[in-house]
């Protein structure tokens, strides 16, 4: 049996083999010494050693993948949120268990040593993790992809609390260098901005456009290997990093103008100097848009060089060899970049050009908010990028004159309606009107939001264009969030249905026929109490609340947003805070609440529910009246190797969005696979989840998306529900006094207003009682252990669906066409 095993191992490396590779590179690569080496120089000096793996790998990967030339995706994003590397990466080579022993032979536990590596949060939330664990399916799958982005200085912000305030402080993930990533000065790029563009007329009466930048940056791309699961093939993700464009300038140097060379080199390090840290919301700033153009011009450019290098000038094949796929509108740019180029550098007819570009790219929706719905001021672009512009207006031409017309001949307020440039109140690009008229396929990320963008969003777009517009339900992948963040599970898993389950996570369901096992229960159930124990010294490290494994975890957590509504959980908490305070004695299951969430640094509201959750927590878990049957936790920082804490100890996982607003999440469906129940309202993923697990085994409450429609349309009234229900304006009235924030009164009375006064936009009150009443069926499910136990089983066993592998094969199957390309 061993034998067979280590045949199919991508790599013969025993433990020894690997132990003598870490010591090698902590003394010749680090420069320092088994006796002395801390943790950081052993977690760097493991990391080298498999890079040996890994960087050979990358390489036959990429000589193969030019060899057979086949069609491969470039996922555009601007941001990637790859967490950790080191036990992912030891995960998919299946090398983790020799990597443990081979640490532990040198004193080291590989769990501590992992612990030393920052995360990589090159992006704010769902969004960028999908990306992420995106990358790891293509590679898991064989297929060839590349993934482009920036090489952000500094990532999403660190998060403290200060008196419960949220703090934000600068992340530094790189600042003493990273061993995943390889500088690639040969492939650096030229990034022209501003400037004018002239009109340059041939002999033979043609006319050309030039654009003569008035600025230029540099570059410079750092390659990411992605090893795929099995490590059948390696592939990269590109970051780009700015530069200057020109030289350091000596002349102004040495004239004395120092402080001038050195703002200008400021001045282009800028533009990859920090991720935006909004999520769901644009933010209409000129550095944001250089961020996006800088990106999408660096990786057109890249694309086009592979491209020629295989085929030369043969542009009819290239959307045989090309899909470019556009994570949000955010690289929506490249498209006018592509269309510039192949127009005014390569010489191609317009119609040439577009009828390239319209079988290249693809769009990928993530959200109906309209404030997160990019628009971009006419006379920025016009300012930044002329060229650019005029071929968006020639776009938008064509599209009004021709597609438009023929559908709704004479229609000019339809032709107001869908062009790309708004015209009312200041005249806007409007970026997914863009993508969408671009893009051979738009898709949604859940199937009732794909259901929404084409009846809300794009209905006209979606009548001219048939077949456009399909669903793709977003996944996650299972190494990272079931194999590598929860062992023992994975370990009962092995035993149960075989170990095949990290690519064919459909096999979990092989485990149902135990879900009423006793014994099986009893395994399932004891690993979850071993994960809730190690949160609760984590617990108490971070935030020095005691709680107890005995309590339910109640866990939420996402970015903090109105329309993810933490500030129902909060009523909620303070409601149940209230009738304990009422009867002491009351029979309730012990709770912890637990969140985890950043707040954009400007979100007023986001910051103000923080603050609310600290100063509730710090009177409830302080309150001896209420003999810790309620705690209250915010966990500072969330981010992704957190999460791989929070997550295998959940009971119970929060999804309250109003119904319509959350696209799909994803934290859901990590959460259900990792054995948690699911509180939550019909909306985004959570309706397929119910689906899979059914009715029985999950939570729904609340309003659905008919009915959010029909109460508003009706006039949403806050004030009756406040008036009511006794409990409900009882908790709300309370924010108004001191009782948290003792000698400063009215200091959440902003929770209270946003639900009342301003109208309560995200009808918290009104799914107030039927999201109690869903808890209290909680409270009563979870003293029944072993029903339980059945229902936490079945929730993880029937997460099949939502393993990221499938969702790329359903991208790979309607979208890109690909061929898989494994090494041999
Ligand atoms: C959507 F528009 N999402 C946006 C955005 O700016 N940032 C972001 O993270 C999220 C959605 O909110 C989501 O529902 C979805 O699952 C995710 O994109 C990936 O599609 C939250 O997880």
């Amino acid at each position: 049996m061993a034998a067979t095993k280590k045949q199919t191992k991508p790599f013969d490396l025993s433990a020894d083999n690997l132990q003598q590779r870490i010591v090698h590179h902590l003394r010749s690569t680090l420069g320092t010494h088994e006796n002395k080496a801390n943790d950081k120089a052993w977690w760097n000096a493991t990391c080298s050693a498999i890079n040996e793996l890994v960087f050979e790998k990358l390489t036959d990967t990429q000589a193969s993948h030019s060899k057979q030339d086949t069609r491969a995706v470039n996922y555009l994003s601007l941001e990637f949120l790859m967490g950790r590397l080191l036990s992912n990466n030891l995960h998919n080579l299946e090398l983790f268990g020799e990597a443990e022993q081979a640490l532990k032979a040198l004193g080291k536990d590989i769990y501590q040593v992992c612990e030393e590596e920052p995360d990589m949060a090159l992006g704010n939330g769902g969004l960028g993790r999908l990306a992420a664990c995106y990358i790891d399916s293509l590679a898991t799958l064989g297929y060839p992809a590349i993934g482009y982005g920036i090489h952000y200085e500094h990532g999403l912000f660190r998060q403290e609390f200060k008196d419960g305030h949220q703090i934000e402080r600068p992340d530094s993930w790189r600042e003493y260098g990273n061993p995943w990533e390889i500088c690639r000065p040969e492939s650096v790029q030229e990034v022209p901005l501003y400037g004018y563009v002239e009109s340059v007329f041939e002999d033979d009466g043609s006319m050309r456009k030039v654009w003569h930048a008035g600025r230029k940056l540099k570059g410079v791309p750092w390659d990411i290997p992605i090893v795929g699961y099995g490590a059948k093939l390696v592939n990269v993700l590109r970051l780009w990093e700015s530069k200057p464009g020109e030289a350091f300038d000596w002349d102004v140097f040495n004239a004395g103008g120092y402080v001038d060379a050195q703002s200008e080199k400021a001045q282009a390090e800028t533009v990859s100097k920090v991720l935006y840290p909004n999520d769901s919301t644009e933010q209409g700033k000129e550095l944001r848009l250089i961020q996006q153009y800088f990106f999408c011009a660096c990786s057109v450019k890249d694309i086009l060089r592979r491209f020629k290098r295989a085929n030369g000038n043969n542009w009819d094949v290239f959307a045989d060899k090309v899909a470019i796929q556009l994570n949000d509108t955010h690289p929506a740019i490249s498209v006018p970049e592509l269309m510039r180029i192949l127009i005014d550098e390569e010489g191609l007819t317009w119609a040439k050009a577009w009828d390239v570009c319209r079988h290249t790219f693809a769009y990928t929706n993530h959200t109906l908010l309209p404030e997160a719905l990019e628009n971009w001021s006419v006379s920025l672009f016009e300012r930044v990028l002329p060229r650019h512009l005029e071929i968006i207006y020639e776009i938008n031409r064509r599209f009004l004159e021709t597609e438009v017309e023929a559908k709704w001949p004479g229609d000019d307020e339809m032709k107001r309606k869908l062009s790309i440039i708004k015209e009312d109140g200041g005249r806007m690009v409007r970026m997914a009107y863009l993508s969408v008229v671009s893009s051979y396929k738009v898709n949604g990320v859940a199937a009732i939001h794909t259901r929404l963008v084409k009846k809300d969003l794009f209905p006209e777009f979606n009548e001219l264009y048939l077949e456009k517009i399909v669903n793709v339900t977003n996944g996650v992948t299972p190494r990272r969030w079931l194999k590598a963040a929860n062992p023992e599970l994975s370990a009962l898993y092995d035993k149960t249905v075989g170990t095949g389950w990290p690519t064919q996570l459909n096999l979990l369901k092989d485990a149902l026929p135990k879900a009423k096992d006793k014994k099986f229960q009893k395994e399932f159930m004891a690993i979850k109490h071993d994960n809730k124990l190690r949160l609760v010294k984590e617990i108490k490290a971070l935030t020095g609340v005691d709680v107890s494994a005995d309590a339910i975890f109640d866990i939420q957590i996402k970015r903090l947003h109105e329309y993810k509504r933490q500030q129902l959980n909060l009523l909620h908490i303070l409601t149940l805070y209230r009738r304990l305070l009422a009867n002491p004695e009351l029979d309730m299951v012990p709770r912890v609440f637990i969140f985890g969430a950043k707040a954009a640094p400007g979100y007023h509201m986001a910051k103000q529910i923080i603050y609310a959750i600290n100063k509730v927590a710090d009177k409830v878990n302080n309150d001896p009246r209420i003999q810790d049957k309620l705690k209250v936790v915010f966990m500072p920082n969330y981010r992704v190797s957190l999460a791989e804490k929070l997550i295998p100890a959940a009971d119970v996982s929060e999804q309250i969005s109003t119904a319509g607003l959350e696209a799909s999440g994803t934290g859901n469906m990590k959460l259900a696979l990792n054995g948690a129940l699911t509180i939550g309202t019909l909306d985004g993923a959570n309706i397929e989840i119910a689906e899979e697990v059914g009715d029985d085994n999950i939570f729904i409450f609340g309003l659905n998306v008919d009915q959010v429609e029909s109460i508003k349309r009706q006039g949403y009234n806050p004030y009756d529900y406040y008036y009511g229900n006794a409990e409900l304006k009882a908790v709300l009235d309370w924010l108004d006094s001191d009782f948290f924030t003792p000698g400063h009164p009215g200091e959440l009375s902003d929770i209270k207003r946003s639900l009342l006064e301003w109208g309560d936009q995200y009808l918290c009150l009104a799914d107030y009682q039927g999201y109690c009443d869903a808890h209290a069926r909680i409270d009563v499910a979870y003293r029944d252990t072993a029903k339980w136990a059945e229902m936490a089983i079945i929730n993880s066993a029937c997460m099949g669906k939502f393993n990221s592998d499938r969702s790329i094969q359903d991208y790979v199957d309607t979208i890109w066409h690909l061929k898989a390309c494994p090494l041999g």
